[in-house]
């Protein structure tokens, strides 16, 4: 077992001082390490230093080269950390030979991830989906269930890096987590069946829905809290957001859905996607996907979270979702620095959800996109269908109506999917999806 927590310390896991290790074909570009640091600070670890290998790829046994593994050994001792943390997901092997090499707990990028995942989960589901992912990670390399057992129990973890028992133990922990494993997938197919029948009661109302997507810390949430008015939780950490949060927001008489949801990384673990399934698909059902960027960052930076936030949009198959790019946090940028970025993105919204500038502009655009996929419909309302009237109101937004002597005549635009329902009010009639609505004189 573990020792006990110091007395004091609120957080175990502050005592591990860990060393940042990374291997890149070109050290010196890009921002090296600043993504694991950041990692591993939201986990409440402290970095201690760091080590970077020019090398075109890991080496498949030790990650480092033979070399750079005794430069470490000496950087731990000099640096006194207590715990090595790679900048890549580690094959069970590599793991091992690492730490029999170092003397020291090795931990991966996946492994710090789900450990955050694991802290900010909230939800029932969340929770449920990051267990998910833990034994199967923790399965794959035949560690110990006991780790994650303890972090149910009374909250003492002994951190990430703590192994699980010995060697004979593992053999009951795979089963007991092969058995838990099916357990949590039948909690979460539940789950899912319950938000399927929240979403078709969602649909029947039809509204134009927009799915916030983005790479973590990019201003996603902040960003629903100044399009809807939400209170949604914004944090200086990584992954503040895991439970998809839908609000609703009018404009120009047409109301809106927006879909908050969790935010991508570069290399996010694909046990976290495949886990994180139910809840991606808030975005893979959404008529439009509104891509947040920090404009703040560098412009490597900024190419680096675009691409991976593309990679984990075509990993879910929203791939071909209709897009719109937005560029936040202009507020730290200057006056030539805005003009650069709309020349270099002419398509972009820029925004500051943080002061408001460009939100009215952006839900303008939302808007515009989301007109395009309308089709023009002639209605003919009698005066005692006053219900089903305001019912087309509230798909269609602006309409134009004429009082007539037998009724309101309404030319409006409703989404395609939507005509049917107002077929029996149509003056022209109406065609099934796929046709574009004119009748021919010889039918009807
Ligand atoms: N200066 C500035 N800061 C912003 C802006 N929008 C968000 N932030 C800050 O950026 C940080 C991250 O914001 P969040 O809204 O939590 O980001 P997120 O994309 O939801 O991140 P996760 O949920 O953690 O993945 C917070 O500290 C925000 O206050 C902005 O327009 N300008
Ligand atoms: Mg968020």
């Amino acid at each position: 077992m573990t020792p006990n927590p110091t007395p004091g310390i609120t957080n175990p896991r502050a005592r591990q001082r860990a060393l940042a290790v990374g291997v890149a074909a070109e050290p010196g570009n890009g921002d090296g390490l600043v993504e694991l640091k950041e990692l591993l600070r939201t986990a409440g670890v402290a970095t201690a230093g760091e080590l970077v290998q020019a090398r075109d790829a890991p080496d498949p046994d030790r990650y480092l080269g033979r070399g750079k593994l005794e430069e470490l050994r000496d950087l731990i001792r000099a640096s006194d950390a207590n715990l090595v943390a790679c900048d890549d997901e580690l094959a069970p092997r590599q793991e091992r030979n690492l730490e029999q090499a170092l003397g020291v707990p090795v931990i991966d990028r996946t492994a710090v991830i789900l450990d955050i995942f694991a802290d900010h989960a909230h939800s029932a589901a969340g929770k449920l989906q990051v267990e998910l992912a833990q034994l199967e990670y923790n399965l794959a390399r035949m560690r110990g269930l006991w780790t994650h057992l303890e972090r149910l129990g009374a909250g003492t973890t002994g951190g990430i890096g703590t192994r699980g028992p010995g060697e004979s133990q593992i053999e009951t922990d795979r089963r007991l987590a092969r058995d838990r494993i099916a357990g949590l997938r039948r909690r979460l197919k539940r789950l899912e069946r319950n938000r399927a029948v929240m979403r078709a009661r969602r649909d029947e109302a039809a509204l134009p829905s927009a799915a916030l997507a983005g790479y973590t810390n990019a201003g996603q949430s902040t960003l629903l809290n100044a399009l809807t008015g939400a209170g949604v939780g914004v944090g200086e950490r990584l992954f503040e957001t895991l439970d998809p949060t839908t609000r609703a927001y009018e404009h120009e008489g047409r109301r809106f859905l927006l879909t908050d949801t969790v935010g991508f990384i570069r290399k996010l673990p694909h046990q976290l996607v495949e886990a994180f399934k139910a809840t991606l698909e808030e975005t893979t059902l959404a008529d439009l996907i509104v891509h947040v960027v920090d404009a703040s960052e560098s412009e490597g930076g900024r190419g680096d979270a675009m691409r991976a936030v593309d990679e984990v949009l075509e990993e879910i198959d929203a791939g071909s979702t209709p897009r719109v790019l937005v560029l936040n946090k202009i507020d730290l940028l200057g006056e030539a620095e805005r003009r650069e970025l709309a020349i270099h993105e002419p398509e972009a919204v820029l925004v500051s959800a943080r002061t408001g500038e460009g939100v009215e502009e952006l839900r303008a655009r939302i808007a515009t996109e989301f007109e395009a996929t309308l089709r023009p419909v002639e209605l003919l309302f009698p005066y005692d269908d006053g219900g089903r009237l305001s019912e087309l109101h509230e798909v269609a937004g602006r309409i134009e109506r004429e009082e007539r002597s037998d009724g309101v005549l309404v030319r409006a635009r409703v989404p395609a999917a939507l005509r049917h329902r107002f077929a029996e009010f149509a003056i022209n009639r109406i065609e099934p999806d796929g046709g574009d609505g004119d009748s021919g004189p010889d039918r009807g």
